[in-house]
């Protein structure tokens, strides 16, 4: 029994594993963190360093996370490697008492800090659990390729893009009914970008990065990975059906909008429908 046989852990390695299989992790592109409970944390407690490394400050505080513990990718790993190296690739980290410093006190066997966009992950992590009465627990980024195309061609606004993806697949307006945000191009790993995300995950779950990605946040691995995968599909299919260069006969209407929502019984963001 070692850490690796832990199942919220197996759970992890398994998420990078089937994000670099659908082609969203190049080099050593995305990162994901998940937020233990206590029990995980108990479990893997065995196992942790017997000196924990230095308390580095994050510029960044969240007082809701305050002495939580949380799984992250290393910063510079590549997802592709995860699953043969999961001692190298990632690393638990505990969060101080006043949530502004972190410690590794796992992995990362071989040097290296949290994913460059911890802060970003921090933050968001923060304000999902404050939106969400702290079902929130995993905060998860990547560079699907055709939700990054449709950055280049769509106007950049919540609207047309929550419009776009809920009218490109009937199961959207069920599995993101409130939308998505969009967060114009910024460079990537800074406070800049995180507070500006953090604005756009206080009202949705899911954000994209203009001309760079998708940032989403969920209460378990299967939501968090879906909403990845559901809105990338969408945006596929977007792409797909733009790139006929047939004009559009038609589409799903947004009373039909309203309809799948009633039956499926979920609030559809009413402000962006006409
Ligand atoms: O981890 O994707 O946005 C590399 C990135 C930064
Ligand atoms: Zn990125």
């Amino acid at each position: 029994m070692g850490m690796l046989d832990i199942n919220i852990m197996k759970g992890f390695i398994r998420f990078c594993d089937d994000g670099w299989q659908q082609g969203w992790h190049e080099r050593n592109g995305g990162n994901l963190t998940y937020r233990l409970k206590k029990e995980e944390v108990a479990e893997m407690k065995p196992f942790f360093d017997e000196t924990p490394r230095p308390w580095v400050s994050m510029g960044v505080t969240g007082e809701n996370l305050a002495g939580e513990y949380f799984i992250a990718t290393g910063s510079g790993k590549y997802f592709r490697n995860v699953s043969l190296d999961p001692a190298d690739c990632l690393c638990v980290v505990e969060i101080n008492d006043k949530g502004d410093s972190y410690r590794i006190v796992w992995g990362l066997v071989n040097g290296g800090r949290p994913t460059s966009e911890f802060p970003s992950h921090f933050m968001n992590h923060s304000v999902r659990v404050a939106a969400t009465n702290g079902a929130t627990r995993v905060i998860y980024h990547a560079h699907p390729a055709n939700v990054i195309a449709m950055t280049y061609v769509l106007p950049l606004t919540d609207r047309e893009f929550s419009r776009a993806l809920w009218k490109s697949a009937t199961e959207c307006p069920v599995v993101f009914p409130g939308g998505v945000g969009v967060v114009p191009w910024m460079v990537p790993g800074g406070a800049d970008i995180a507070l500006a995300t953090c604005e756009k995950m206080k009202k949705f779950e899911a954000a994209v990065w203009a001309q760079h990605g998708l940032f989403v946040s969920g209460p378990d691995f299967d939501i968090t990975f879906g909403l990845m995968h559901t809105i990338e599909k969408s945006a596929q299919i977007w792409v797909l059906q733009k790139s006929t260069g047939l004009p559009e006969l038609q589409t799903i209407t947004d009373d039909a909008l309203r309809a799948i929502a009633k039956e499926f019984g979920v609030t559809i963001r009413e402000e962006f429908l006409d």
